[in-house]
């Protein structure tokens, strides 16, 4: 289609970029990582959010075309930030992997390359699935077990939109919760109650639980009270291109 060919075109001529939103340590505020949100730069267009071209193209190889110019970025960027002292070396990035990209095209490979190319420690390197993709997906299980055996860790995304059970969590290859913002925003007591069952569960699995997009104090606040690790929202900090973390200063996890 005409969307298609305007992603491809575009991706030859450098119009995606990478934007920044940093991740914090609940207890002390600190900067443990970033998430990278891919924007497009389309000509004549201006800045295109994601929703508006990931699905077009994950109806073809070119998700993964997109998925391996982030996972190139988002590592090269962190080791230019750490080599520049703006960022500690414990400083993780996270990147949005399509399940289409997981299920269909060569991740493993994909994650290697931009490892050896940016030579990242795999430690510092996060990737974010949405439960959907997993569940019920053998492949995709085990390509995040082989992700992992890289040294990369494996967040699942949007945690509690699908039918994912804790205990179902268990038993996937994963190191991380993101508690999608539905939950975070609700000022239901019940829904606190929810995050707060969850961060607890989560827990007990060994998993770390990270809260999505907190806008207002107490809704962190809160956060804080249920023993959440780790932030990220507006209140803290919008997705910001590179300049703009630069013009931040240093973050150290
Ligand atoms: O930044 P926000 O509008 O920025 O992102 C909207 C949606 O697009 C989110 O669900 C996010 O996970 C997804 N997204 C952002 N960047 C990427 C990316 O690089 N790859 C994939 N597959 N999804 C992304
Ligand atoms: O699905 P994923 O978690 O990857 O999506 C991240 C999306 O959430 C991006 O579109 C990002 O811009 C958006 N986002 C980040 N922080 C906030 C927030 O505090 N409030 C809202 N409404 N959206 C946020
Ligand atoms: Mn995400
Ligand atoms: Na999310």
């Amino acid at each position: 289609t005409e969307l298609e060919d305007a992603i491809r075109s575009g991706l030859r001529a450098g119009e995606f970029l990478l934007h920044y939103q940093p991740v914090v340590d609940v207890p002390s505020g600190a900067v443990r990582g970033f998430e990278a949100l891919m924007r497009w730069e389309r000509r004549g267009h201006g800045l295109v959010a994601p929703d508006a071209f990931i699905p077009v193209a994950e109806k073809s190889s070119l998700v993964a075309d997109l998925g391996r110019f982030a996972l190139a970025e988002a590592t090269r960027q962190l080791v230019a930030w750490t080599g520049g002292g703006l960022v500690g070396d414990d400083v993780t990035v996270a990147v949005n992997v399509s399940g289409h990209h997981l299920a269909g095209g060569h991740v493993v490979e994909d994650v290697q390359d931009a490892l050896a190319a940016s030579g990242l420690d795999p430690r510092r390197l996060v990737l974010e699935i949405t439960e959907t993709t997993v569940v019920d997906d053998p492949v995709a299980v085990e390509r995040l077990a082989a992700l992992r055996r890289l040294g990369v860790s494996v967040a699942i995304d949007d945690f509690g939109t699908g039918y994912t059970s804790i205990g179902q969590l268990q038993r996937l290859p994963v190191d991380t919760l993101k508690i999608d913002r539905s939950f975070v925003a609700s000022t239901e007591p019940r829904y606190r109650e929810l995050v707060h069952l969850i961060v607890s569960a989560a827990h007990t699995f060994g998993l770390r639980v990270v809260a999505e997009g907190v806008e207002e104090s107490h809704q962190l606040s809160a956060l804080r009270e249920v023993g959440c690790d780790e932030a990220q929202g507006f209140l803290i900090a919008r997705p910001m291109p590179p300049a703009a973390v630069l013009a931040q200063g240093p973050a150290r996890a």
